[in-house]
């Protein structure tokens, strides 16, 4: 694909990024109607539904041929990578959106034939865009991003997700325990756009295609490593461990897994 006319999907989708910001903000002081999905941690919202709803319609609209991931059961059956496939997460960080009216994110991906060609990261209440592809670059709010130091695991702050803390899985507390700190934020995506910014050395997660599908190509944009907690390729359509982190860092992660 050219990159016109990659430019001008990316215009596109900043475009529905505005919207869905806007939506939510208007719905921010409203009642939630809170449901339960795998267990009492696992929310959707009314305005998650709604949000992926909007972008959904706005994909099919613009990319009718795609097929669509989307965490909310808006989009369609994907059980392969072929041809486009748009990757939704309406409202990432859903605790935090319930709890803290803060600290959520909404994410967008595209992926032809498996390669990332887009991602979008957007802090919703700190109004902060993480954007870009292989092609055009990653952008922090529009200017190009700063490109994070290759800083080691002993000289950084880890986030952390917090179940796979509690249950010291892959010597979780031994990788927390070498880093200056960890930090557990509860949005896959904020954390990721800390990863970005050089705040974090790394951050750890059991997630979902459409938890990291943005962030992946962000990270890998970047100059970050982005695998498995053990050092495999992500398979784009299941449930997997994630890591991104700086190159030094995903070096020593990799040896306190492998111990
Ligand atoms: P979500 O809010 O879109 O579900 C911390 O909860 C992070 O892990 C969030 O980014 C959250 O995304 C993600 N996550 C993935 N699977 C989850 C689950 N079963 N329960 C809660 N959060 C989950
Ligand atoms: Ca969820
Ligand atoms: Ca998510
Ligand atoms: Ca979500």
């Amino acid at each position: 694909m050219d990159v016109n006319e990659i430019k001008r999907i990316d215009k596109t989708v900043k475009g529905w990024l505005r919207e869905s910001r806007d939506n939510v903000l208007r719905k921010i002081d409203t009642r939630l109607t809170v449901n339960t999905k795998s267990s009492r941690t696992d929310l959707v919202t009314n305005i998650d539904k709604q949000n992926e709803q909007f972008i959904v319609t706005k994909i099919r609209e613009f990319d009718p041929d795609a097929r669509i991931l989307g965490e909310e059961g808006s989009g369609d059956e994907v059980d392969s990578v072929a041809g486009h496939v748009w990757i939704v997460d309406p409202i990432d960080g859903t605790m935090n959106f319930v709890k803290q009216r803060n600290h959520f994110a909404i994410m967008i991906a595209l992926y032809i034939d498996g390669a990332g060609v887009l991602g979008y990261i957007l802090d919703v209440m700190g109004n902060h865009l993480l954007s870009g592809g292989p092609a055009l670059g990653v952008f922090d709010n529009g200017q190009p991003l700063e490109k994070a130091a290759d800083t080691p695991l002993r000289e950084g702050l880890v986030g952390l997700s917090g179940p796979m803390v509690l249950h010291d899985d892959y010597h979780m507390v031994n990788i927390a325990n070498r880093s200056l700190g960890m930090r557990v934020y509860g949005s896959a995506g904020i954390d990721i756009i800390s990863v970005l910014r050089g705040e974090l050395v790394a951050y750890i997660s059991y997630l979902k295609p459409w938890d990291f599908g943005a962030g992946k190509i962000l990270c890998e944009t970047a100059g970050l490593k982005v695998t498995t907690v053990d050092g495999q390729p992500l398979g784009m359509l299941s449930s997997t461990t994630v890591m991104l982190a700086t190159r030094k860092a995903h070096r020593d992660i990799l040896t306190i897994v492998g111990q």
